[in-house]
């Protein structure tokens, strides 16, 4: 039975039946002795009943405890179990100070839902966001309140070296000899109040990488970043990015470390990325280790970002925290919000920024929208949940970023870092809303249009899915006017039916016939009625519009651009992201086409118009290869599938192989020329500019081995083998794996287990040998019983969630082509694998039960085979909430 079942109908908790917490927690002392099977754990806090609330009786949460004791000043006391919860009843009365204490026990190493307190590889580690505590003590586990605390970790010397949790290591030393030999204590001491989610321990064998910073007020501080022995020349990259997110957020924010010490501590096992908890940033391996020998230029650029993520946090989330769950993008949008500026404050280039942008649009657009128009579609500030873990999703944070970013676009730049300071001042060491963040920046900017249109600017917080913005240009040539008529709607979520118009700002600039920018046509058009027009004068000829410049808003643009018009945009816009942008128009428009089409797929979906601008674009010597890569990189299935509104899967993926055959072919010269002239550039660097060239020549490469694959001729493919063998970097390396195995071609077998023995000591290189073959382009249905296979493999563990991901995500949720089988074999590996994950891990499973979220938009026989899957899951009685809440939304009409 699930440890976490909760008996009869799961509860649905609400935004609006918040409360005030009956009591506060002033300080907490934990001791912990620490032992995988039973570790004690002694809780020792200072409660007062918070006199702004009604006497009532105190209720602890707890989760997995088995409960030994409560005193209350020193004494017995009464007390009874409700459900999971302790309810203390005869507790003193005004108020003053109690102390209460607690002891009990949990059970770490059986813990493998990796919530709470855990062993990992025979390190403790902890994981308490969002209601994890509750599985180490009996507490009030709520963000607004905060307490101070001290802890004291008691272990085995030899097992568990190194002690550490948050704050200040204000005492270490020997306890007397137990059971195993000597032990010993650290004793840790966080000097800012926290929630209980911040809190962290970890215990065991790490070596560190250590730093001295002297901070801009002469302040000396140590950052440390704790790893496997093995893994230390994997460290220095994200040393180098947290030095660089510190200088960031004090230059661009003025937000200086608060802290004597910062540590990071990198874990194989972890449900999700990483986790800021105060002082101590707990991370999944895959977000702190590079080297060049093991992790591509993506990782790189992941290691940075998370890394800064997790480091921004430490005041957008630490300093000034949620009020409850539901505030949860105050913090997660803000802070993603900051990691992406941070990402392009680090580029030097306009065009490295624009790439940047153009890679976060690209994952809000395919993912993130597709969550807006699906069963779980939720606003940024969710209403209810059943269980908060299913709410970290893409609409928290990277529509809530759009949402900060939009706020930033009405006021300013200067104006958004205005309104920051204000926030701070008004808020810090405070548990705050999403109201209290807009009302700053607000407040602020009194002129802006924020300001001025604030209420209505909040239906961004409270409005579940993508408003399509739609737009409709006229020219006047005896005027010599234009007229752009703009004007919006939004489709239908659960529960919310109509919408309310929505405030975009909509980037706007006008390009003359030549393509070359118009002067004084740019601005950002503020569109707040269901409807407004705007004309722009001294327009001297038709102009071709750029609507919604670096994406200025999360909307769907609708307009009807006309294919030349698009080709202009695509060889001339000065808006790197509009540039980008007409070009997958000009590809979707293509794909939809021959998918709408009656009869077969058609061999050359692409007209001659289309691959003549890749040709160009290719060939621009001013062009970055970065852009390039983006430009000649089709939309993906899943994007295409968003814009039908009946889906079939089979047929998507062949029109898009088909046109990725044809740019192959079509474009092979330039191709092997952009080869030979972007390969090898030296020493490995992560900066964008060889980043851009080396994904340019991975893609190069893939098109190479795609067209030899046709032809027969190997010569491309004995290349690429060769680099498997040969290159200097992972990322060079993996990109010709791939182009082997994506390519189908049959020289990939040899080269995935050349590949395999190489790094088989290497876990996050086996995560990527196991994604790359479960996310291959399907040719005839062999994808899933090599997932089968594969299952098998001795390297396979589906309880490490780095792992089950690799596999059985990368093919349920990442290729589509493989997933929707006619014959619905994917749908029943998905739900055995939904159950069989539900059973040790529901948040890791909750995940995966996601997948099937878009069905009812599936063709048949998709639609029904899914359908079947899904309520073969629903129809079982011992569910997690978790995935309970997926499935049961899935179904709900
Ligand atoms: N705040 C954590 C996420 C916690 C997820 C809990 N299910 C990581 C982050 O967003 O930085
Ligand atoms: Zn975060």
């Amino acid at each position: 039975m699930m440890n976490s079942l909760h008996e009869g109908a799961p509860t649905l908790i609400r935004r609006e039946d918040y409360a005030a917490p009956a009591f506060l927690i002033d300080s907490v002392a934990l001791t912990f002795d620490l032992d995988p099977a039973k570790t004690r754990v002694l809780n020792q806090m200072r409660v007062r009943r918070n006199p702004d609330v009604p006497a009532q009786a105190l209720r602890l949460d707890g989760e997995d405890l088995n409960l030994a004791r409560v005193l209350v000043n020193g004494a017995g006391t009464s007390f009874k179990l409700d459900g999971q919860q302790l309810v203390l009843e005869n507790l003193p009365e005004g108020t003053e100070p109690f102390d209460l204490e607690i002891f009990t026990t949990c059970a770490p190493a059986s813990n493998t839902q990796l919530m709470g307190l855990y062993v990992s590889q025979g390190t403790f580690f902890t994981q308490c966001e969002a209601e994890g505590f509750r599985r180490i003590t009996y507490f009030l586990d709520r963000p607004d309140v905060m307490a101070s605390y001290t802890v004291t970790l008691r272990a085995d010397k030899a097992t568990y070296p190194v002690l550490l949790s948050n704050g200040n290591l204000v005492e270490e030393g020997a306890l007397e000899d137990g059971p195993n030999g000597p032990r010993h204590y650290a004793k840790w001491v966080d000097p800012h109040k926290k929630p209980c989610y911040l809190f962290a321990l970890v215990a065991g064998q790490l070596v560190r990488r250590e730093q001295k910073i002297i901070a801009r007020n002469g302040q000396e501080h140590t950052l440390q970043i704790y790893v496997r022995a093995g893994d230390l020349d994997k460290t220095e990259h994200a040393m180098n990015s947290l030095m660089a997110s510190i200088a960031w957020d004090e230059a661009r924010f003025g937000l200086p470390l608060d802290l004597e010490r910062f540590m990071i501590v990198a874990t194989s096992d972890f449900n999700m990325g990483a986790m800021e908890n105060k002082g101590l940033n707990i991370f999944n391996t895959k977000f702190v280790l590079a080297n060049p020998a093991t992790a591509t230029d993506v990782d790189y650029a992941n290691v940075e970002s998370v890394v800064g993520h997790e480091y921004f946090h430490n005041w957008t989330g630490n300093r000034v925290t949620c009020r409850d769950w539901f505030q949860l993008s105050l913090k997660e949008g803000l802070t993603v919000f900051r990691d992406q500026e941070f990402s392009m404050d680090m580029v030097a280039s306009a065009s490295a920024r624009a790439v940047k942008r153009i890679e976060d649009v690209r994952l809000l657009r395919t993912a993130q929208f597709a969550e807006d128009a699906g069963p779980m579609a939720h606003p940024i500030r969710p209403d209810q949940y059943q269980e908060i873990n299913n709410f970290y999703t893409l609409t928290v944070y990277e529509k809530g970023a759009e949402v900060v970013r939009m706020m930033q676009t009405l006021v300013g730049r200067d104006g958004f870092a205005r309104g920051m300071r204000l926030y701070f001042e008004r808020h810090d060491g405070q548990a705050v809303t999403c109201d209290d963040f807009a009302q700053a920046i607000a407040d602020a900017n009194p002129d802006s249009h924020l300001a001025l249109l604030l209420p209505q600017f909040k239906h961004w917080y409270s409005q579940a899915g993508t408003p399509r913005l739609h737009s409709q240009g006229e020219y006047d040539a005896d005027a010599q006017t234009y007229t752009l008529t703009l004007s919006q709607s939004c489709p239908p979520s659960p529960g919310q039916p109509v919408k309310a118009p929505f405030v975009i700002p909509v980037a706007v600039g006008l390009l003359d016939a030549q393509g070359q920018d118009i002067p004084g046509t740019a601005r950002t058009v503020v569109l707040s009625d269901t409807s407004a027009s705007v004309v722009f004068e001294h327009v001297p000829s038709a102009p071709v519009p750029s609507i919604l410049r670096g994406f200025s808003a999360p909307v769907v643009l609708q307009h009807a651009y006309t294919d030349a018009e698009l080709l202009t945009l695509l060889a001339h816009d000065s808006d790197a992201f509009n540039r980008w942008e007409a070009g997958q128009r000009l590809a979707l428009r293509l794909a939809l086409a021959a998918i709408q089409a009656d009869g077969d797929v058609p061999t050359e979906p692409l007209d001659s118009a289309y691959m003549d601008a890749m040709r160009a674009v290719l060939q621009a010597p001013q062009l970055d290869a970065a852009f390039k890569e983006l430009v000649l990189t089709l939309p993906s299935e899943t994007y295409i599938a968003e814009q039908l509104d009946m889906v079939d899967p089979q047929r998507i993926h062949a029109v898009r192989e088909a046109m990725r055959l044809q740019l192959a072919t079509a474009l092979q010269t330039d191709w092997a020329h952009t080869f030979e002239s972007h390969h090898d550039n030296g020493a490995y660097r992560p900066d964008p500019v060889s980043s851009g060239r080396r994904a340019l020549v991975g893609l190069a490469l893939h098109m190479l081995c795609l067209a030899a694959r046709h032809s027969g001729d190997p010569v491309w493919p004995g290349k690429a083998y060769q680099r498997v063998k040969d290159a200097g970097n992972m990322t060079d390396r993996f990109q010709s794996l791939s182009a082997l195995v994506s390519s189908g071609h049959e020289l990939a077998t040899a080269a995935l287990e050349r590949f395999h023995a190489r790094f088989q000591r290497e876990e996050l290189v086996l995560d990527k040998w196991f994604a790359l073959q479960a996310g291959a382009p399907d040719h005839g249905g062999h994808i899933l019983p090599m997932v089968q296979q594969l299952l098998t493999h001795p390297d396979f563990h589906i309880k490490n969630p780095n792992r089950a991901r690799s596999l059985i995500f990368s093919y349920c949720n990442a290729n589509p082509g493989a997933f929707h089988r006619a014959d619905g074999a994917g749908y029943t590996f998905w739900r055995d694998h939904v159950l069989a994950i539900n059973a040790f891990n529901p948040q890791v499973a909750a995940r995966l039960a996601r997948a099937l979220d878009r069905w009812r938009q599936l063709a048949e026989p998709y639609r029904s085979a899914a359908c079947a899957a899904i309520e073969h899951v629903a129809a079982q009685p011992d569910l997690s909430n978790d995935v309970r809440e997926v499935v049961t939304r899935a179904l709900a009409d």
